[in-house]
């Protein structure tokens, strides 16, 4: 069985680091998180949080408050490392969207020096096919007395190392942390097996074992299927628009074939996630990526489209007051990355098409770029009302209101 207390350093603090680690420390682990902010280490200290899912905060602060979990800027030994660091994207010669491990690299260099043999490190990183390779590869470079043994069937190693992709989605992060199945991917058959007994300790969902190589992948794929299937619907919500057909009663009705299951069109996909891993599997296999790349660019052509939409109907009005609802890439959160309502409201900003008022709940004052409004002044002033994100907030709007106003609703709150 898994040591009952283990010191586990989480490296990264964000979306995915902070649950797990305060997680991993309510259920009687000694943990360190790490992070590179020192704003962020100092508010999780105070057990306070620095980013909003429901229910983080009375997670983290219990662990906090527990004793178990503690932030610092800097790490130090321990039993097991978790590796919860961004994978974004960026420009290499002719490739705009070419992955960049560059955080992951940079945490394997600043964990290297704690490794004591017998540890175990996990990439939990939604991470390029070959990555966790690169990490045995570093750690080899780094600490040659510590070398993790790569051929799959090795049945023991100097450090384990395993890639155990996170699967959580923000807004629900909590309970898929306990209830998801895994996919462990060992770079080694020892390495599996050893962080497998780790995710037995916490998970609730059955833990499932390949290789390394094979768990970047299915990760990659996840989130590759679920962005075609909504480039499918951003498609037919165009084809529908053309032909004076409402989309949301197509798509409820076609759901109901037993074996046809369309997701929701949008303005567009966002997060970290969606619409930035199908890009690792084009710049990996680009010619045979022909459709995944298709629905990215369906995808990330849909806040254009939207931009004109609201054109369209501004242009009715001599001064038009445009009211944009939200601004995070989902509802019920935060997060602006690769928001598709952000992007929206720039390029109309940009454009000088009317006076824009913006409103998102779920953000602080901190946001700066532009104003944001409250609710009820974008309401009473705006001639075209548009909604960006289906926040619960907005799907409470008493319809009256906007009786005057040209409404474009996007995300089909009020289909
Ligand atoms: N969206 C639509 N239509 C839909 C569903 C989503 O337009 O029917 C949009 C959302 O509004 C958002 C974007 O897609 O802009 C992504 O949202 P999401 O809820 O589909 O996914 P994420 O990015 O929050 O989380 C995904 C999840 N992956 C899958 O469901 C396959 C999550 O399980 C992953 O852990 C997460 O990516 C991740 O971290 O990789």
């Amino acid at each position: 069985m898994y040591k009952k207390q283990q010191q586990i350093l989480v490296m990264g603090l964000g979306y995915i680091g902070l649950p797990t680690a305060s997680l991993l420390a309510t259920k009687g682990h000694k943990v360190l998180g790490v992070d590179i902010s020192i704003d962020v280490v100092d508010t999780i200290n105070s057990g306070n949080i620095h980013i909003v899912e429901p229910d983080l905060d009375i997670l983290v602060r219990s662990a906090v408050n527990s004793g178990n979990l503690r932030a610092s800027i800097t790490p130090d030994v321990a039993d097991t490392f978790i590796l919860a660091v961004p994978t974004p994207f960026r420009k290499v010669g002719g490739n705009p969207r070419a992955p960049d491990i560059s955080y992951v690299e940079a945490a394997t260099h600043s964990i290297a020096p704690y490794l004591r043999e017998g540890n175990l490190v996990i990439l939990e990183s939604t991470s390029p096919v070959g990555t966790t390779e690169r990490i045995a590869e570093i750690l080899a470079e780094l600490r040659p007395d510590l070398v993790p043994s790569i051929p799959i069937h090795k049945t023991s190693s100097s450090v384990y190392l395993a890639h155990c992709p996170e699967r959580v989605l923000p807004g629900h992060i909590i309970r898929e942390l306990v209830d998801n199945d895994r996919i462990i991917g060992g770079i080694n058959r020892a390495s599996a097996a050893k962080a497998q007994e780790l995710y037995s300790s916490f998970c609730n969902g059955t833990t499932f074992i390949t290789d390394s190589r094979t768990a970047e992948l299915a990760k990659l794929v996840e989130n590759s299927f679920r962005d075609v299937n909504i480039a499918f619907a951003n498609e037919l919500s165009l084809i529908c628009d053309r032909l004076g057909i409402n989309v949301w009663e197509l798509l409820e009705l076609a759901n109901k074939h037993p074996r046809v299951n369309i997701l929701q069109p949008g303005p567009g996909v966002g997060g970290h996630c969606i619409a930035v891993d199908p890009w690792f599997i084009v710049s990996a296999a680009p010619e045979e990526s022909r459709l995944i790349r298709l629905a990215r660019e369906v995808n990330d052509s849909k806040p254009n489209w939207v931009v004109e939409k609201i054109r369209a109907k501004a242009e009715r009005f001599k001064n038009p007051v445009i009211g944009c609802l939200g601004l995070a890439f989902k509802a019920n959160i935060d997060d602006l990355r690769e928001s598709p309502a952000l992007e929206i409201t720039r390029m109309l900003i940009r454009e000088n098409i009317g006076l824009v008022m913006s409103c998102e709940p779920n953000i602080s004052e901190d946001f700066r770029e532009f104003p944001i409004y409250p609710l009820a002044d974008v309401l009473t002033e705006a001639d075209v009302v548009v909604v960006l994100v289906d926040h619960d907030e907005f799907k409470q709007i008493d319809r009256e209101i906007l009786k005057e106003k040209v409404v474009i609703d996007t995300r089909g709150i009020w289909r």
